[in-house]
């Protein structure tokens, strides 16, 4: 494998000081860029794409050919593990996610089992390839769905404002969700540990859903089975370190918890102000995040201004990664991108050198 050229990311996520803040974005590579909005097109649907290992190389690249970032990640979806679990994933055109076969009531528990990791090949040969390509520019994501979020669409069956089908499960059978999350966590251990045998220098927990819990409920239903995934994975490959990131979000009142989960570096949503975080969580893990993703709807010079104030609101210490504090949504503007990453660049080395 060739060597890391940049590893500004894996420096930062181990709390060592960098020249300048890593920046990369959740869900860099999507719909508001033309050019994968043409892969797109060309696979003919979304899981199509998912499903082909050479194409999630070419729009894993994509953002990267356009910006100066300091990683990459995989492309797939959280939802490859439910569809490998014989749920049956589709993607009706402008609505989002839906699940053929959701998991609501006692017998579709028992049915539930671990999938076998060959039904999820493609994305370890999507990590393959794509480590493959960079040829060592920037370090290569990988990542999974905790297992709350994972539940979340597996019993709803279908994207959801509220998880209306989830809650009740919760109150009423709360057996039943720990069934499920039980497979989940065993099933997320092993596609992370897969895709870091398969190259991914860091792996990234997404638990988008889990600030829609009581307090009681995230430590409960989510952070519980966050960290037995945390416990269960391979820390150590190619002779370093591979980061761990947890991102709830919505979950600003629980950073304490999230920071003693067993992660490396937690992902702070754009609600969080960063300095109330670090003086909550110290010195004890990284930090990742946190622009609001709506900056990137206004001009290039709006959205500059708003990642410096980000970049002031964490300081020159060490242990900062930049992002959003969410994904990019399909209306962002490409140039807008192009100005905050090059302000996290430049402004970054400045507020260093003047340390
Ligand atoms: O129409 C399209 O082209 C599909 C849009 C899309 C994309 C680009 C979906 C459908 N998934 C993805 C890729 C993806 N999803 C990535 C890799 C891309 C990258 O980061 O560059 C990642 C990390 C995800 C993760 C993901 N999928 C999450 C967690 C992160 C988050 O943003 O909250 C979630 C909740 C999903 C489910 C999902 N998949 C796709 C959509 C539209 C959704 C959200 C549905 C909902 O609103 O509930």
């Amino acid at each position: 494998m060739s060597p890391l050229e940049n590893d500004t990311l894996l420096r930062a996520l181990a709390r060592e000081p960098t020249e300048y803040t890593p920046v990369w974005l959740m869900r860099q590579a999507g719909r508001y860029l033309p050019e994968y909005r043409r892969t797109r097109a060309r696979a003919g649907s979304f899981t199509a794409l998912m499903r082909s290992p050479e194409l999630c190389v070419e729009v894993a690249l994509q953002p990267l050919e356009r910006y100066p970032l300091d990683a990459a990640i995989v492309f797939s979806d959280i939802l490859a593990v439910p569809d490998a679990m014989g749920l049956g994933l589709s993607f009706a055109e402008g609505e989002g996610p839906r699940l053929a076969h959701p998991v609501r009531d006692e017998q579709a528990v028992a049915r539930l089992s671990l999938p076998d990791l060959s039904a999820l090949e493609y994305v370890l040969q999507a990590v393959r390839k794509t480590r493959r390509a960079l040829a060592g520019r920037v370090p290569l994501i990988g990542f999974a769905g905790s297992p709350y979020t994972l539940a979340c669409y597996m019993v709803e069956g279908a994207a959801s404002d509220e998880f209306p089908t989830v809650k009740r499960m919760l109150y009423s059978r709360p057996d039943l969700l720990h069934r499920i999350l039980e497979v989940n966590a065993a099933a997320v251990a092993d596609l992370l540990n897969a895709q870091i045998e398969a190259g991914a220098q860091v792996v990234m927990l997404f638990d988008t859903w889990g600030g829609n819990l009581s307090a009681h409920g995230y430590e409960t239903f989510s952070l519980a089975y966050s960290r037995k995934v945390f416990a269960s994975l391979v820390r150590e490959a190619e002779g370093r370190r591979v980061p761990v990131i947890l991102f709830t979000r919505g979950g600003g009142s629980w950073l304490e918890a999230m920071a003693e989960s067993g992660c490396d570096a937690v992902g702070l949503d754009w609600t969080v102000d960063p300095r109330d975080a670090r003086r909550r969580i110290g010195a004890r893990v990284a930090l990742q995040g946190n622009l609001d993703p709506a900056a990137l709807l206004a001009p290039p010079e709006c959205a500059r201004s708003e990642a410096r104030r980000v970049l002031e609101a964490f300081g020159p210490a060490a242990g900062h990664v930049f992002n959003l504090g969410h994904g990019i949504g399909p209306k962002a503007d490409p140039d807008s991108v192009a100005a905050v990453v090059d302000e996290v660049r430049t402004y970054s080395r400045k507020i260093r050198a003047a340390r």
